[in-house]
């Protein structure tokens, strides 16, 4: 690898397979699928494709959500896939996101299945067809779709930028580090100041705005992202502690985060959900189940 100091880009970049980073055996510069594989298909309206990072919490909090409040029609079935052996690059999964990317969502309630890909866009397909989560007063629907926007625009510099170069670059480059460090401090000061002014990010009321932005920045304040809090001096933004804890503490955000989980300490971890039971299973069971 070449020294960052000393680096001078080529006319033509061309692929280095290894380039030494943590995720250097997936990431490709091409689309498309390299695997024949068919998704397994359970018995529930949505299918979920899926892994708890940040980005699939936010769809399983949505769906957990949705069934504590009654809605029987949003039951699911959420499936693992493990990106670090290349599942998203199976066809079956290319054909629902060409973008080869968790969460993919099935959602066969109707006559035709539908596809749905990025999480944003599964947040608000969900929120509208449950009328759930979305404000329908207009100017609370924009604060809460900028909001949520917002969130999808700015998590690429926590994940992609600060989280990348932080925890997983093979070196530790200052530069780096200290772009995105200050990024994501602002990021964290602009939710801090509104979250002075409002209980939840729309007001009184929680929303797919929350449910999108807590797995990141709500995650993050808590110190359970990067193990970066200390760094970030995550405590010193008081009411995103307050607001972070406060999503923390609902019981579907409690199982929500642990679907799909295959990391961390075992009685959080729910290789698949199936049912609502599965929360209850033995730690082992949990861990070991999958559809048969
Ligand atoms: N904007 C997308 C981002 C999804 C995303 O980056 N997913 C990551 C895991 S958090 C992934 O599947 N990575 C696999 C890969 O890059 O090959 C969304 O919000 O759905």
């Amino acid at each position: 690898m070449t020294d960052e100091n000393t680096y001078t880009p080529p006319k033509v970049w061309k692929w280095e397979s290894e380039n030494g980073g943590a995720f250097a055996s997936i990431n490709r510069p091409i689309a498309g699928a390299t695997k024949e594989a068919e998704l397994p298909v359970g018995r529930h309206p949505f299918q979920l494709y899926s892994l708890a990072t940040p980005n699939g919490v936010k769809v399983t909090v949505m769906l957990e959500e949705l069934l504590a409040l009654g809605i029987k029609g949003a039951e699911y079935d959420a499936y693992f896939i493990n990106i670090s052996e290349g599942d998203q690059f199976g066809s079956g999964f290319v054909d629902i996101n060409p973008n080869s990317k968790i969460p993919a969502l099935m959602d066969r309630s109707g006559t035709t299945p539908i596809r749905v890909f990025e999480s944003g866009s599964i947040l608000l397909h969900l929120a509208e067809k449950f009328d759930a989560f979305l404000p329908k007063e207009p100017e609370q629907r924009a604060q809460c779709l900028s909001w949520l926007f917002w969130q999808m625009g700015s998590a690429p510099y926590l994940g992609g930028g600060f989280g990348h170069f932080y925890a997983y670059a093979p070196v530790k480059i200052e530069y780096c580090i200290d772009r995105f460090s200050m990024e994501v401090k602002r990021q964290l000061d602009v939710l801090d100041r509104h979250l002075k002014q409002n209980e939840y990010m729309c007001g009184a009321d929680y929303t797919i705005a929350d449910i999108a932005i807590w797995p990141w920045y709500g995650v993050l304040a808590l110190g359970h992202l990067y193990e970066a809090g200390e760094f970030l001096d995550t405590q010193s933004y008081k009411n995103v502690q307050r607001w972070a804890k406060q999503i923390a503490g609902r019981d579907a955000v409690k199982r929500g985060r642990i679907v799909n989980r295959a990391w961390g300490d075992l009685s959080e971890q729910l290789l698949e959900r199936h049912d609502a039971s599965d929360f209850d299973l033995k730690t082992q069971d949990k861990v070991a189940k999958t559809e048969t």
